[in-house]
């Protein structure tokens, strides 16, 4: 059992305590006072990153970040696993950043690609040889804000982690030679106070990246899409085949490019997605929220000079 008990930092510094529920890290709670530290009451998460683990069981990354920070190392890129990350950070409730790790490497083609493909997300470089980058970071970072990292194993979380902390917090890896598969060097998640200001959290790269995300989220992570869906005909439209359907009738009229709706199908079935259907109110706030950011969005690319 993983959740015997977690490690609760306190006024009198870090304490181990019993726990009968599982914690994640970042979570509030409140131990009992006298005799052996118990978790009698974990506060309700403002928000918490999920991902499914290998036995398909909803797992909580971490609680009550403000932002989720999706590293994309340059020597390393999949913007596939990049968009899974950040629709589950839209689905965490907390606003995802790409960060463009190891910028050092990249001959601008990726900083490039990663603009074009990614819509209503802030986007950051970073490099930890020569630190460039690090004070945008901090910047994000202030004045309370607490950050998680994801990214896959030797992407620079946790040599970003260092850099902003100024010491050896966190441990780093070589990674392998050939087939750049970093070895997987940070092992547990890690919550670790920026002298800056704010939060970070390191994880460690995880291989196995199911989502347990809303399909709100996904759509979210192409807001171009959700812009035409709001007006298709049916609310469950698959944007597949159906009559009425907007996003088709976009394609056709050269208003979304039909690369676009691809990856878009593509990133929607490769989700293991849940509806909300226990929170409705959840659900209709984050319905809310989606709607604004799309119609922001579509503004954007209206004005945007078409080709
Ligand atoms: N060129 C370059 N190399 C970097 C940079 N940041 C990290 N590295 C190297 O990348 C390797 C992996 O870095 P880590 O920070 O351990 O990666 P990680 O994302 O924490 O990996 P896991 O803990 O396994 O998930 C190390 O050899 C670092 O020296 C960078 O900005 N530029
Ligand atoms: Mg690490
Ligand atoms: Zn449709």
């Amino acid at each position: 059992m993983d959740y015997a008990g977690c490690m609760v930092a306190t006024d009198q510094g870090s304490i181990f305590a019993r726990s009968k529920e599982p914690t994640a890290v970042g979570d509030w709670v409140h131990i009992s006072a006298d005799g052996e530290p118990n978790v009698e009451h974990i506060a309700e998460r403002r928000t918490q990153v999920t991902r499914r683990d290998p036995e398909g069981r909803v797992q909580v990354l971490a609680a009550n970040v403000d932002l989720v920070l999706v590293t994309a190392p340059a020597d390393r890129m999949s913007l596939a696993r990049v968009e899974r990350e950040i629709a589950i950070g839209w689905d965490s409730g907390a606003e995802p950043v790409v960060l463009l790790t190891k910028a050092d490497l990249d001959d601008g083609s990726h900083i490039t690609g990663l603009r074009e493909r990614l819509l209503g997300v802030r986007i950051l470089s970073v490099s930890a040889p020569d630190s460039d980058g690090l004070d945008d970071v901090r910047a994000l970072l202030q004045p309370e804000h607490t950050a998680v990292l994801l990214g896959p194993s030797g992407a620079g979380k946790s040599t970003l982690v260092n850099a902003l902390l100024e010491r050896e917090a966190a441990e780093t890896g070589e990674v392998r030679g050939g087939d750049h598969r970093g070895r997987h060097t940070t092992t547990s998640r890690e919550l670790h106070v920026v002298p800056s200001g704010g939060y970070l959290i390191d994880t460690p790269g995880l291989r196995s990246l199911s989502l347990a995300v809303d399909e709100d989220a996904v759509l979210a992570t192409y807001p171009d899409v959700a812009s035409f869906a709001d007006d298709c005909k049916f609310r469950d439209c698959t944007h597949e085949h159906e009559p009425g359907c907007a996003v088709l009738q976009a394609v056709a009229t050269n208003d979304l490019s039909p690369e676009r709706l691809m990856s878009y199908q593509r990133l929607l079935k490769d989700l293991d997605y849940v509806r909300r259907r226990d929170d409705p109110v959840a659900a209709a706030a984050n319905k809310a929220l989606w709607r604004q950011r799309s119609m922001d969005v579509k503004r954007m690319y209206r004005d945007r000079d078409k080709p």
